[in-house]
């Protein structure tokens, strides 16, 4: 309890001349998969793109995506998308995605989550629009009956047939892939990926994702891989697979994963195992499913070929104001 109280002291005296006392937020969830809108932060982040903003709000402000998202007002599973305004004047708005360990450069069910959310507050209608990410624009279309089709960031295949030692469970075999952020994706393996062994499933991936860093394998440019990805049959026969992620602040992801679903086709399609257009229905570890497609781009770069697209819902659960005392020990949340 003295380290606690030690922390959160430094955290407070970090935090104090900026918190706002109350940040007005809209939760949604995407498949079983919350998102957390915030809607103002009162933060100025500068007018650069998304990725230097996202960088500005790291390095001098952390504090609010602990404060907002960990417990006691939030969950390890809680995915933050802090709204703001866009540097292309094409797009009805930025996002800057963030969980309990840190930033995200896409999130499919979190933008997803956006366009209801956006539609939730009358700010768009059903047609196409566009989203700023630190990582890139998405095209989102909402339909008219509230199902959005997110037109990810471009994906691929960085790595295949890569073997890795695991701790207490020997070689594992899986690909390296980007689908907005960076996936080992594995389909060998004695799991069944079912709710009730959500316990071992996060035991063996996040025991992958700590041997990733261990023996030092990343994705392009060094670039950390924190997402984990297993697959297997599923269990409604009108899909094509199910899967678990493994998410990087060891929450696993309730939905069957926007950018891990782009990941898996950018790795179909480099197996020749689906081609553009073809309907891929990803079953996530709830049941839930995501409808997945990819455009092919021939003339552009091997990184940039793969257009995918995940269409999904979204459901609006709450809409309320968080407050922030100065007084409360667990302000900035339950330190980790
Ligand atoms: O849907 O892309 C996604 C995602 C990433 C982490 C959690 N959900």
């Amino acid at each position: 309890m003295e380290l606690i109280e030690q922390q959160n002291t430094l955290q407070k005296s970090e935090m104090n001349q900026f918190l706002p006392q109350r940040v007005s937020v809209i939760d949604s969830h995407t498949g079983g998969e919350p998102t957390r809108c915030v809607l103002s932060l009162g933060v100025d982040l500068g007018a650069g793109t998304l990725a230097e903003r996202m960088k500005v709000l790291r390095q001098q402000y952390d504090g609010y995506r602990r404060a907002i998202l960990c417990e006691p007002r939030g969950s390890d599973v809680l995915v933050g998308a802090y709204l703001l305004d866009p540097s292309d004047p094409s797009c009805v708005t930025g996002v800057i995605f963030f969980n309990n360990a840190g930033y995200l450069g896409m999130c499919g069910h979190g933008a997803i989550g956006v366009v209801a959310t956006l539609a939730y507050l009358g700010r768009i209608q059903p047609g196409t629009h566009r989203i700023e990410t630190p990582v890139g624009v998405v095209e989102a279309e909402l339909h008219a009956d509230g199902q959005v089709t997110c037109r990810n960031v471009p994906a691929y295949r960085y790595r295949s047939h890569v073997e890795l030692s695991v701790p207490g469970y020997g070689m594992v075999r899986g690909d390296i892939a980007w689908g907005g952020n960076w996936f080992f994706l594995v389909e060998e393996h004695d799991f069944a990926l079912t709710i009730d062994r959500v316990g071992p499933l996060t035991d063996f991936t996040w025991a992958i994702r700590l041997a990733l860093l261990d023996h030092g394998v990343t994705g392009a440019d060094g670039a950390e891989i924190d997402h984990v990805e297993l697959f297997g049959e599923p269990q409604d026969p009108a899909n094509h697979n199910r899967n678990f992620v493994m998410c990087p602040g060891k929450a696993y992801d309730r939905s069957p994963c926007g950018t891990g679903t782009s990941a898996k086709m950018a790795c179909l399609a480099a197996d020749g195992r689906l081609k553009p257009g073809e309907i891929w229905r990803q079953e996530g570890i709830l049941g839930t499913v995501f409808t997945g497609s990819y455009d092919l781009d021939e003339g552009a770069p091997a990184e940039e070929r793969i257009l995918p697209t995940i269409s999904g819902s979204a459901s609006i659960t709450a809409e309320c104001t968080l407050i922030f005392t100065a007084d409360d020990p667990f302000q900035l949340g339950v330190p980790e």
